[in-house]
């Protein structure tokens, strides 16, 4: 069963046994709500708690989370970290509620090593405090915690609350999610939904310090769609949600971006370089030789996040070399991109991924791939790329004259890699084509002057690729490489690349 619709009839059986609860209820906030949440009764459903226990484990695998020890917060999702650190062989800490007054009176039971990360376990979070105490008395022990999971997400602020002290969280189930499913399941009335839903708007716990903060908040609903009732105008929303939406109208910094819960780690390592870097250029390094590419990765490197290669035109590859294209890459903090553009059946292409003479997966961040195959085109690639944190772009649209990758054909690409967003992060595109931004767009056909190359590539400016068609990364080649001094050219690209993202922005 897709995971989907086993997280749908895990919310039936929720509801069938009480789990969630409509009325009125006051939280430990003290704020009054209209849905309850009481995951405690999951202990008298083993079935259950082990169905929630494999769903939390196989998100902590799909994310690709590195931990050592594994802590459940007290007390509801103690059980649930028992059960997964049993059945998996993992090491769990045990947070105590109060140290004991008598013996060793520690707060973490277990074997603590300081610098080892701890991944936080837990059932439900409205505001995300609990997580926090929990890490509170982890981080006094020397631990570290990057990531949690957590059952049910209220989406009352949660995932903004943990991101801006440096937790990333997933979620099971969000709040949105359980109405719709318990609404389509004949649970729960129109009217109910849609006054949780007004609620839950409403009650935001997240207080909004700077920008990325905010934006984060509207990334976080960019993603839900409007249920039945909302509509597709706005007439009839709630005021937060009328402020959410004309929030996403505006355009997110990448910074946010990389701290949205569900992007791809890659896509968000790639976001982070960029705004640390205030770079969204892409070097195509066309080259024909080596030293030759290994010195564009050295002068171009601290201008651009991206690197890209078409490593089957060099007529002087050896192995060894792209090891120091990683050094170089690690040096400079930029990605590799090999434009391998694969499209055959998944059996090949994971041949030609991780075999051959290139071994491209052992050294290149990302590849692209068409989507003419189907589906098993990703699913091949994903299977020797995903256990390597590798991840790929979708050629969704091309810039070459008389593209039949057009219309109908762009939406499947674009279906295709919202099925498979554990391994596509983004595309290869004209202009920004999915409206979720933890899929980055990357447009390559760009110069600093509108035109062609006869051959039949098609150029556009930065200005035009960034501001107006909202793209995230412009691919330039023989626009910096045809260039006297290409460092140079390189920072006009950058600076180009830059000023328009600002722009995008309104800044
Ligand atoms: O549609 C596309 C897709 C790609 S990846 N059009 C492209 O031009 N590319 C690649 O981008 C192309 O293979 C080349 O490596 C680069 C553009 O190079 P330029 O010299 O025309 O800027």
């Amino acid at each position: 069963m897709a995971e989907d619709a086993r997280v749908d009839a895990l919310v039936l059986k929720l509801h069938d046994v009480d789990a969630v609860k409509f009325g009125e209820y006051r939280l430990k906030s003290g704020m009054m709500t209209p849905i309850y949440i009481d995951l405690r009764v999951l202990v008298s459903h083993p079935v259950l708690m082990n169905q929630v226990s494999t769903l939390i484990y196989q998100r902590a695998q799909e994310e690709n989370l590195k931990f050592d020890s594994v802590c459940g917060v007290p007390y509801t999702a103690l059980p649930m970290a028992t059960i997964i650190c049993s059945r998996n062989e993992l090491p769990m800490l045990i947070r105590r509620k109060e140290a004991k007054d008598y013996g060793t009176k520690r707060m973490v039971e277990g074997i603590v090593r300081p610098g080892d990360v701890c991944l936080i376990i837990e059932d439900t979070v409205t505001t995300g405090t609990s997580i926090m105490e929990t890490a509170e008395v982890l981080y006094k022990e020397g631990l570290k915690v990057t990531d949690a999971i957590v059952l049910m997400d209220r989406e009352q602020g949660a995932v903004e609350m943990l991101a801006s002290k440096g937790i990333k969280l997933h979620s099971i189930i969000s709040m949105f999610k359980l109405l719709d499913v318990l609404q389509a399941g004949g649970r729960i009335s129109p009217q109910t939904a849609k006054s949780v839903r007004d609620f839950i708007l409403d009650n935001n716990t997240f207080k909004y310090d700077d920008d990325d903060a905010r934006s984060t908040l509207a990334a976080c609903r960019v993603q839900r769609a409007p249920s039945p009732e909302e509509g597709n105008g706005n007439g009839n929303l709630s005021p937060l949600a009328k402020k959410t939406c004309k929030e996403q109208e505006q355009v997110l910094s990448y910074g946010a971006r990389a701290k949205l819960s569900d992007i791809h780690p890659l896509g968000s390592a790639l976001l982070k370089i960029m705004e640390e870097k205030k770079s969204n250029l892409c070097v195509s390094a066309d080259v024909t030789s080596y030293p030759e590419l290994l010195e564009l990765a050295d002068t171009l490197g601290p201008k651009i996040c991206l690197l890209k290669t078409h490593v089957d035109i060099l007529q002087d590859f050896t192995p060894a070399y792209c090891n120091a294209l990683k050094v170089s890459a690690e040096k400079h903090n930029f990605l590799i991109f090999e434009d391998r553009k694969f499209a055959d059946i998944g059996n090949t292409v994971k041949h030609q991924y991780e075999g051959g003479m290139y071994q491209i997966s052992s050294w290149s961040h990302l590849v692209n791939a068409h989507a003419v195959p189907g589906p098993g085109v990703v699913q091949g690639l994903r299977s020797a790329g995903k256990p390597l944190g590798r991840a790929c772009l979708l050629i969704a649209q091309m810039s070459s004259q008389g593209s039949l990758a057009t219309g109908e054909y762009t939406q499947s690409v674009l279906k295709m890699a919202e099925e498979h967003s554990d391994f596509v992060l983004g595309f290869i595109c004209g202009s920004k084509i999915s409206k979720k931004p933890q899929f980055i767009h990357m447009t390559p056909g760009v110069q600093m002057q509108a035109g062609g190359d006869g051959l039949g590539q098609q150029y556009t400016t930065p200005e035009e690729v960034i501001a107006t068609k909202g793209s995230d990364v412009i691919i330039v080649g023989r626009g910096i490489l045809g260039a006297s001094d290409r460092a140079e050219a390189a920072e006009s690209y950058r600076k180009a690349g830059w000023d328009a993202y600002l722009k995008r922005l309104g800044h």
